[in-house]
């Protein structure tokens, strides 16, 4: 994929500025390609005026009303980034376990593409609109549902999403630690399963966990949220950005620190992005703020409002929007744009995830694990996770013995010709069907009787073969 946040079709340069079109693009390309625009020529919609500091600038849509043409001519006129607000969750495209409708959301996607727009994929994860058959579901059965979940959506969508909001709200509003849920009740380690099972499903898409009132740099929950995503990023587990999604109103009022929130995650080397923006009241004071603050943070890649027009909110009693119930342009509105349009480029380019092949739903039962012994320096104990026609996903659990180790290798063989196609936390050697994993360089140190896990997808049948532990 583009390794920019933004496609080179929605890129245009700054009015008024001479621009090294190329060093925009792809590293290393030395065309340099002048382009000089009147300095007049602010852009005329929120979409082009983002795009000039190589931003998106989005909305949700829903698939009730795209019927209505006063609601797509502006959705269309102004936005570039589409997100549906209800259409890609679980009750929707999950409605029976096992059988996936993709109706509505299918209607945004088309909807969306045929007019030139991206899509931000929303949501795989959470505990809200999960359909009557998840709700009822706990433990394992509901571990598994979820990575099914991923799976068959991802699949249906694979290649075709921008950025999916793989986990949604996994955290409590004052203690700043995760929320209760039947998900959570699974076991911690639930969102990491998510977003690996998200990267394995489509490895084109961005990764990312999507929160409220995560905006104040000083409350509890940004701060534990800040922390997961660390504690991802030095394990290991994939994950690309972190949406905010901007929800300001009186108990939740925007304030001038959000720009620091904005730093903090973008240097955890991730990106940012305010996606479900809305403001009680909509101040063109505030509304430029908030757009200033993006535009201040080069890994903050775009700002989605959530909703069209007034009478298109969620809460539209609060009058929250950039275009009012009759579709004028309101004074944020204008604010907004103006920021946009007084923005330099944005040069910074993001990460790309790591390209390997992608299962296809559905997955089968998951076999028994199999164990190293577990005297000596170290056992290692490799688990089958998520299985699919023609690959798998699994996981080892390395554990020190009864000294602490600095180091350590696990070995197999692989019976029946599998290949790997993505691993993680440690460092792969394959000789025909030997297979040799070593410690990442973050993880080779563990605590007599502590563990570390690594992971891989991997193409053939699923596979139990036994492991060996050694430590140097
Ligand atoms: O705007 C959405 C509204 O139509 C739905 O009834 C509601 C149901 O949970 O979800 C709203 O969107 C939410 C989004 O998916 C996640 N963040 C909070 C949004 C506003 O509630």
């Amino acid at each position: 994929m583009d390794t920019d946040a933004t496609p080179s079709r929605l890129r245009r340069p700054r009015r008024g500025r001479v621009l090294l079109a190329g060093a925009l693009g792809v590293l290393g390309a030395i065309t340099a390609v002048a382009v000089s625009v009147p300095a007049d020529a602010a852009a005329s919609t929120l979409g082009a005026a983002a795009a000039q500091s190589g931003r998106y600038f989005g909305t949700a849509i829903s698939a009730s009303k795209l019927g209505d043409s006063a609601y797509t001519t502006i959705a269309n006129r102004e936005f570039t980034m589409v997100t549906a607000e209800n259409e890609m969750k679980i009750d929707a495209t999950e409605p029976n376990q096992g059988q996936f409708n993709f109706t509505s959301a299918d209607q945004i996607y088309n909807w969306a593409v045929q007019n030139g727009k991206q899509v931000r994929g929303h949501t795989l994860a959470w505990h809200s609109q999960q359909p009557g058959w998840m709700q009822s579901l706990s433990g394992s059965a509901l571990r598994q549902a979820m990575i099914n979940h991923i799976n068959g959506v991802m699949a249906h969508y694979k290649g075709k999403i921008y950025a999916w909001d793989v986990v949604n709200e996994a955290f409590d509003d004052g203690s700043g630690g995760r929320r209760d849920s039947n998900l959570q009740r699974t076991g911690d380690d639930w969102i990491e399963v998510a977003f690996r099972t998200a990267r394995a499903a489509d490895p084109a898409a961005k990764l990312c966990y999507n929160d409220y009132n995560i905006d104040n740099w000083t409350w509890a929950k940004t701060q534990g949220v800040y922390n997961m995503v660390k504690d991802f990023k030095q394990r290991g587990v994939p994950i690309d950005c972190v949406g905010l999604q901007g929800h300001f109103n009186s108990g939740s009022a925007y304030n001038s620190n959000f720009r620091t929130t904005l730093q903090s995650f973008a240097a955890l080397g991730v990106d940012v992005a305010i996606t479900e923006l809305d403001v009680e009241g909509a101040s063109a004071t505030t509304y430029a703020n908030i757009v200033n603050d993006c535009l201040a943070v080069s890994r903050c890649v775009g700002i989605t409002t959530w909703g069209v027009r007034d009478s298109d909110s969620w809460r539209s009693s609060q009058t929250p929007l950039l275009f009012d119930g009759d579709g004028n342009k309101k004074p944020a509105y204008t604010a907004v744009l103006d920021a946009l349009n007084a923005a330099g480029p944005n040069t910074s380019p993001s990460p790309t995830p790591p390209v390997s092949p992608s299962p296809t739903p559905p997955v089968s039962p998951s076999p028994s694990p199999s164990s190293s012994p577990v005297t000596g320096a170290c056992s290692a104990t490799l688990t089958t996770i998520n299985s699919w026609p023609g690959g798998f996903q699994s996981e080892v659990t390395v554990r020190a013995g009864s000294s602490a180790i600095n180091g350590w290798t696990v070995k197999w063989t692989w019976p029946g010709g599998q290949t790997f196609s993505s691993l993680w936390n440690g460092t792969q050697s394959v000789s025909g069907s030997s297979v040799t994993v070593r410690n990442a360089p973050y993880n080779g140190s563990i605590a007599a009787g502590s563990s570390t896990t690594f992971g891989f997808t991997a193409n053939g049948t699923a596979a139990t073969p036994s492991v060996t532990c050694t430590s140097p």
